[in-house]
Formats: C-alpha cells, sequence, structure tokens
C-alpha cells in the first residue's frame, strides 16, 4: 500500500457558522484539507497508485484543476513512479503548482480548460503505458468513499443532510456510495440527503448543459463537463437531495465566515458548501434541528493569493513603538 497516513481527518463542530445562520442546526465540518497533500483527493490517491503499482504500471498521468495534480505527484514520489500532470493556464493555484513541482512530476501547463485536459490524458491513458489517475479511475471513488464511513463513526450516525461541493463530481457521488455500503452493513441506520453546490459560472448539473468556457474564482471547481455527471445525479436522485449554485461573492463571504468565524481556512472550493449552507437557510431547505455535515475539501494554504485579495491588507509601519500603538489603536 502506498500510503502517506490520509483519512482520519476531524469532524469539528462549528456553533458559529450556526449562530450566523440557523441555531437551531447542528453543523460538523469534515475537514479534508487536513491531509497529507491538503485536500480530500488523497483518500483517493492512495488507492489509485497502489493498484497501479500492484498492476505493475511506471507511470500515472491526470488532467487537474490542481489537487489531484498535487496528490498524484506525491504518491507517485512514494511510491517511486513517475506522474505527468495537466493544469489549465492561469487556473490553478500557486500552492498546488509548487506542490505538483516539488514532488518531481512533470507538469504541462496547457493553453485550454480543464475538460479539454482531462480529454488528452484519457486518450493518452488508452494508447501508452500510462495509468489515468482522474476520478475516471475506479479507485479513485473507492477511496474516497471512506469520507462517509468516518463520519458515521465520527457522528455515531448519518446526518440529515451532507453538504459538498460539486466539480467533476467524483465526490459527492464517493460519499453516497459510502454512506448507501455502511447503511447496507447496519452501521447506519440513516441515509443523509446528499446537497451539491456548484460555483454559478461553472455550474453545469445545475443548468443542466455542458459549460464551455466555465468561469469562477474558486478555480478547484471551475470545471464545465463533469466526468461523474451520471453518478452525481443518481446520489441526488437516490437521496432526495438537490444541488444548487452560489457565486463568487457568496462563495468568497463563506470563505471569510468560515476563517473569522470558526478558525478554519479553507481553499474558496470547499466553501461553496459554507455559501450554500447560508443560501438554503435564507430558502427554509433544511428541517429546524437537523444535523448538517459540510466536507471542506482543501486548505486554505493553497489560495495564499486569494486569501490576501479576500482580506484587509497588512499594514507597514516603521520600527517605531509609538507608529505601531498608533495603527493599533489601543
Ligand atoms: C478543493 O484537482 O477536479 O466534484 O482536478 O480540488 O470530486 O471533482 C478538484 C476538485 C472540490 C470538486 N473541492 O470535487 C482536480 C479537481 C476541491 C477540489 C472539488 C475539487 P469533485
Amino acid at each position: 500500500m502506498v500510503t502517506l497516513h490520509e483519512g482520519n481527518t476531524p469532524l469539528i463542530p462549528a456553533p458559529r457558522l450556526a449562530e450566523a445562520t440557523d441555531p437551531s442546526l447542528r453543523i460538523f465540518l469534515k475537514c479534508e484539507g487536513f491531509n497529507p497533500t491538503g485536500s480530500f483527493k488523497d483518500r483517493g490517491m492512495t488507492v489509485a497508485i497502489s493498484k497501479a503499482v500492484e498492476a505493475g504500471s511506471r507511470a500515472v498521468i491526470c488532467a487537474s484543476t490542481g489537487n489531484t495534480s498535487a496528490s498524484a505527484a506525491a504518491y507517485a514520489a512514494r511510491a517511486g513512479i513517475r506522474a505527468f500532470v495537466m493544469v489549465p493556464k492561469g487556473a490553478v493555484a500557486i500552492g498546488k503548482l509548487s506542490q505538483a513541482a516539488i514532488h518531481g512530476a512533470t507538469v504541462l501547463v496547457v493553453d485550454g480548460t480543464f475538460d479539454q485536459a482531462l480529454s488528452i490524458v484519457t486518450q493518452i491513458a488508452e494508447r501508452h503505458p500510462v495509468t489515468l489517475v482522474n476520478s475516471l479511475n475506479p479507485f479513485r471513488l473507492e477511496g474516497q468513499k471512506t469520507g462517509a464511513f468516518e463520519v458515521v463513526d465520527q457522528l455515531g450516525r448519518a446526518p440529515d443532510y451532507h453538504l459538498i461541493p460539486v466539480g467533476n463530481a467524483g465526490n459527492i457521488s464517493a460519499y453516497w456510495r459510502g454512506y448507501r455500503e455502511y447503511h447496507r452493513a447496519g452501521i447506519a441506520k440513516e441515509l443523509p440527503k446528499m446537497v451539491g453546490f456548484q460555483a454559478a459560472g461553472a455550474a453545469p448539473i445545475v443548468e443542466d448543459r455542458v459549460i464551455l468556457e466555465p468561469k469562477t474564482l474558486a478555480t478547484a471547481i471551475r470545471i464545465g463537463n463533469p466526468a461523474s455527471w451520471g453518478l452525481a445525479k443518481e446520489a441526488l436522485q437516490d437521496s432526495q437531495g438537490w444541488i444548487d449554485a452560489v457565486t463568487d461573492e457568496e462563495i468568497v463571504r463563506g470563505y471569510r465566515l468560515l476563517a473569522r468565524e470558526e478558525g478554519i481556512f479553507m481553499e474558496p472550493a470547499s466553501c461553496a458548501t459554507v455559501a450554500g449552507l447560508a443560501k438554503m437557510v435564507k430558502a427554509g431547505r433544511f428541517e429546524p434541528g437537523s444535523t448538517l455535515v459540510l466536507t471542506l475539501t482543501g486548505h486554505g494554504l493553497k489560495d495564499p493569493d486569494t486569501a490576501l485579495e479576500s482580506a484587509t491588507r497588512p499594514v507597514s509601519v516603521p520600527a517605531r513603538l509609538d507608529a505601531v500603538l498608533a495603527q493599533l489603536g489601543l
């Protein structure tokens, strides 16, 4: 097994989010940004890379909005095999790019979208001796479903609603599979309603059409033609859940709220769930007293640029006591 001891991430209560939205709700945050490479992708990558090595593969390939490439690069390094990653130009957060680079992956920046890159790497993996580690690789979702197992283990039950950001739509599908398996095994008596959120400029499932030029500041979910579209629709239908879109402005509001009120710094795509929480509470979509889990998919340090742009700027001061005190207003 090729592992960096991923998983076992904390499920943290979020009373201030409840206060800010609906105090009757019990809200918990599944902090997937605390995985080894800073995102939930590690749960799937440990399985995908282990199975690739088992099958004798010496190289893996993926297209990525950033986190998959960071995870693939790290696990390939751990396994001693090569990683080729393709990312869209100008649309990947700097932390993710630096991870892929330092782990020794061959990084190709494509002048196009994630969806175009995914189509290219899929064709390459069909014809050449490299293993595709995008979530079209079935072992990825098998690993990612453990997120749902852990939520039930930690909460002692399944939540009433599970809120999750949707990009390529693998994770919502994986969580639903996990919940169903635990339910079938009798470990969870309940099943949650799965509630997905896409960014308004990149909401193909919400709008039920391919988006050729997706746009959002949440670059992780800037995806116009999700690979697991069908599985995600099944998850939404079977769980009696739903999917909605949140604007970049709402995402940034959620991003700041989470960081400032709960002390948890997650990247913008993750905060589509916080934005979605606020929007759905306003729309009266949650039964009062319900238990909610939000998957926070990636760490805030992945994208320091957006953090600085979204917050009060640091202030420069001369190295003098009076000048510092004047700034502090004490
Ligand atoms: C932080 O890295 O697709 O719906 O190439 O990085 O399972 O795709 C990332 C996706 C949510 C969406 N939050 O999950 C990639 C990539 C973060 C992400 C998603 C991603 P899926």
